[in-house]
């Protein structure tokens, strides 16, 4: 028999990058530890219990930072209420109007929150803010439209509890109801995996009352639920609404992936052989991008420390691979720290070995010393976007200066007439061809990428002209060339 009755309501923290989402449930959690970030950004979905002075609500803290749309798209989806946390400082950014698209595509009620109210309040701004709100269709409740707006700091804690008051009335307003007797379902917020108790499951639970014991279900990862833990607190149970960390289950998953509770182990183990199938499945990003060279490509082996990192770094790469037409194999991804067999399979494939806030123990670094693997850990993800560009950059140059032809260096600027200047110089390496495509160096730094015009030995053209020769270059288009210039010839 079905039992509706109002649940917990689920409330994302979304906007911009330091807008101070972060920040402001720190302080609404302030009995708690503060959330550990490194680089002061969020990188992940946090999801806490807080029992307010007004009710209990569940808050989801979601990154702000571009690289993680992907996530927060998922996130938003699943959710009640969104607090669209924008900093009175900096107003509407590129990320508030992705939070606010993303609102209107789901139809999520959402709450505007002003933050950082302690270091500006400008009644102009705010009123400016207000009208380029309503462009979006978010129209204050007091200027007679649907959403609640609110204004907080999370240094001094002036506004909060008008926050959550609203909250609470905004959840009233959507009469949330879940079943408490159906079986248990909900959405899978992350997986990570602890040396100790292994795999640790984030979980909301959207129906039903979720046991010790019960049989966990979703399409990748499946188990019988051993511990369930409120935070640190270990439950015995727990309600539609609450957000839980689980062990005991297997496999990966997709950020807001559904789970449902099932009946008996039988019917997992049925499905068994098509999980295993699926876990560890080597796959190949840039398969259809065909790369001239094999040599310009880059194989990678990555570890994170969370399914959700391994879905940003994965979109990173694909995106990254597509922009630059830069085949990135990935020749496998998965969560936990390094173990002997990763250095192994670098080895075997001529892989880089990624980690990205996992942990690197002394049987591994001395592991990877004796093979000669370098492994690379990154703990902020635009460390591993600018490993990605020094990477391509490297390759392409040892593929460029595989294809040179010649280098001559600069000695002397003539003036050929009143406009055009002819650089005097010496040919050090291989030779150079009228007619050349040639790139400019100055101190080893790309200044011009163009074409040879002419190439003169005591004022005859020639077709081509060989190492130790001097001569006079002059080059198309362009004449701010200088003395100690590297022009570099290609074939
Ligand atoms: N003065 C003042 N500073 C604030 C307030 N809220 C946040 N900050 C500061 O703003 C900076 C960013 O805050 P976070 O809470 O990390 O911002 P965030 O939105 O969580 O950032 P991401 O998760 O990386 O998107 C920090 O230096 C905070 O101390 C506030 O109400 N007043
Ligand atoms: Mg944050």
């Amino acid at each position: 028999m079905n039992f509706y009755k109002k649940r917990i309501p689920i409330v994302v923290l979304a906007g911009h990058i330091d807008h101070g989402k972060t920040t402001l449930l720190n302080y609404i959690r302030k009995n708690f530890s503060k959330i550990k970030e490194y680089g002061g950004i969020t990188q992940h979905i946090n999801a806490f219990n807080v029992e307010t002075s007004f009710g209990k609500i569940t808050f989801i803290d979601t990154p702000g930072h571009s690289a993680f749309d992907f996530i927060r798209k998922k996130c938003i989806q699943f959710t009640d209420i969104i607090l669209l946390v924008i900093s009175l400082e900096d107003g509407i950014k590129p990320q508030t109007l992705e939070v606010i698209n993303c609102a209107k595509i789901y139809k999520i009620s959402v709450i505007v929150v002003f933050t950082k109210i302690d270091k500006e309040f400008n009644e102009i701004k705010i009123e400016k803010l207000k009208n380029d709100l309503a462009k979006f269709d978010l129209i204050s409740d007091s200027w007679g439209g649907e959403n609640l707006f609110t204004f907080v700091s999370a240094k001094t804690g002036v506004g909060i509890d008008d926050l959550l008051s609203k909250i609470i009335l905004q959840s009233d307003i959507l009469e949330l109801k879940s079943d408490y007797n159906a079986k248990p379902d909900g959405i899978i917020i992350d997986n990570m995996i602890n040396s100790k108790i292994g795999m640790v499951t984030s979980i909301i639970i959207l129906n039903g009352i979720l046991k010790l014991g019960d049989y966990f279900f979703s399409e990748k990862a499946h188990g019988k639920i051993k511990n369930i833990k409120d935070f640190n607190l270990n439950i015995k149970e727990a309600y539609p609404g609450m957000a839980v960390n689980i062990t005991g289950i297997s496999g990966s998953i997709t950020i807001g992936e559904k789970f449902n509770v099932i009946d008996k182990i039988k019917s997992i183990e049925k499905n068994d052989t098509i999980l295993n199938k699926k876990k560890y499945s080597i796959f190949d990003i840039s398969k259809n991008m065909t790369s001239k060279n094999e040599n310009l490509k880059l194989n990678l082996i990555l570890k994170a420390d969370l399914d959700g990192s391994v879905s940003v770094i994965k979109n990173i790469i694909n995106n990254f691979s597509k922009e630059k037409n830069f085949p990135i194999n990935i020749i496998k991804i998965s969560i936990g720290d390094f173990i002997t067999s990763d250095i192994d399979l670098a080895k075997i494939t001529n892989a880089k070995l990624i980690g990205f806030n996992v942990k690197i123990n002394q049987k591994i670094k001395k592991y990877s010393l004796e093979n000669k693997i370098h492994i690379i850990n990154f703990n902020i993800i635009y460390e591993f976007t600018n490993f990605l560009e020094n990477e391509f950059e490297n390759i392409s140059l040892q593929e460029e200066e595989k294809n040179i032809l010649g280098i001559a260096d600069v000695k002397k600027v003539f003036k050929q007439d009143l406009i055009k200047n002819i650089a005097g110089c010496l040919i050090t390496y291989g030779k150079i061809k009228d007619n050349s495509n040639i790139k400019i160096f100055r101190k080893n730094k790309l200044v011009f990428n163009g074409v040879l015009e002419s190439i003169k030995v005591f004022k005859e053209n020639k077709k081509e002209v060989f190492s130790g020769t001097e001569c006079g270059i002059s080059i198309k288009d362009y004449n701010s060339i200088q003395i100690n210039d590297k022009i570099k010839a290609y074939k």
